[in-house]
């Protein structure tokens, strides 16, 4: 599908899984490639059998490759289970599914990662191995990991939400590591770009994909300075999570799911916010001391459907006057 020449300038978009996967899918085939930095919460990060598992890098990265499993969103596509079926004989710890050729993945980036390579290094390298012309960059080269305080006591990420299924009911989430963390360079570069045309906060959980962007040292302030719109895709529809457990999380944290609690969540960051048709009656209460709202169908499918989403959010992004008052 063509690039839209109506559409230029640079875009950053802060991602974390398989929701901001899919609108960075829809915004690579809206404006060059080249111009879209997509910044990635790698706070998800874990050691697993020794591997260093990145998921939501992954997750972008297969995405943008096309390589993507269409119905779980992570992983590839087509995979085989050889390992996992293996190890199970063996006795070992099979709750986090690694495919055959997704192990290939992780067993490199270990190696490369204890040579002494960065991270952010060896995901473009990957990328660009992978056909992906977008900018992919994790949040930080430092190790960011989420605990999840829940009923239940303090939860490594992944154990929360792969091996107990999101069921332990949260008490709030804590960033290991993130007071010493730094942003990324390369996105602390492109948030400066002089044709930064729009900053986009895609429909990602927002208390465990997006806040450990916002929360690494100097990005909120970064972005309160910004001189482009700053404009969320709304991950809530009709008071449910599109995927994953970011409804569940708000009941859990007293908070009443709905566009207007994201809005919220995100302080007086925004400037505009995109919600679905569904969520209409939300607006007015909304802009009322808040960001500007549009509405679209924000349900992302197809293809189509995150191309057709991806411009409307540039188009949104456009209007916006972010230094007038
Ligand atoms: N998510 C699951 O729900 N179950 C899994 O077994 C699982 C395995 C997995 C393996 C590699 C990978 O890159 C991602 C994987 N994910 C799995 C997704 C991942 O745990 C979550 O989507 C993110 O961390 C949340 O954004």
């Amino acid at each position: 599908m063509a690039v839209n020449p109506n559409i230029s300038g640079s875009v950053v978009a802060l991602a974390g899984g398989v929701g901001g996967a899919k609108l960075v899918h829809g915004l690579m085939h809206v404006i060059e490639p080249q111009q879209l930095t997509v910044v990635v919460n790698t706070a998800d990060d874990f050691e697993h059998l020794g591997l260093h598992i990145s998921p939501d890098l992954d997750t972008v990265m297969y995405t943008l490759a096309g390589l993507h499993n269409p119905d779980s969103g992570w992983g590839l596509d087509g995979e085989t289970w050889n390992f996992l079926t293996a190890l199970r004989r063996l006795g070992g710890e099979t709750w986090f599914n690694l495919g055959d050729s997704d192990l290939a993945t992780h067993v490199e980036r270990t190696c490369r990662l204890r040579s002494g390579e960065a991270l952010s290094e060896i995901t473009s390298d990957f990328c660009a191995r992978l056909g992906v012309r977008a900018q992919v960059v994790p949040m930080s080269d430092d190790l960011v990991q989420t605990v999840v305080h829940s009923e239940k006591g303090p939860l490594p990420f992944q154990d929360y939400f792969v091996r107990q299924s999101c069921e332990p009911a949260v008490l709030g989430f804590q960033f290991e590591g993130i007071v010493t963390a730094r942003l990324h360079t390369v996105a602390r570069t492109a948030l400066h770009a002089q044709d930064l045309k729009a900053i986009i906060i895609c429909p990602s959980n927002p208390y465990v994909s997006i806040a450990p962007i916002l929360e690494l040292p100097g990005v909120r302030q970064q972005l309160v300075e910004r001189r482009s719109p700053l404009v969320a895709v709304s991950p809530i529809v009709g008071g449910q999570a599109i995927k994953g457990p970011a409804a569940k999380m708000m009941r859990e944290l007293g908070v009443t799911p709905s566009c207007e609690a994201v809005s919220e969540y995100y302080g007086g960051l925004l400037d505009g916010l995109v919600i679905d048709n569904s969520d209409a009656a939300e607006s007015a209460s909304i802009t009322k001391d808040g960001p500007r709202v549009m509405l679209t169908s924000t349900i992302m499918n197809t293809l189509a459907d995150k191309i057709e989403l991806a411009e409307s959010v540039l188009e949104f992004a456009g209007d916006l006057d972010v230094l007038g008052t």
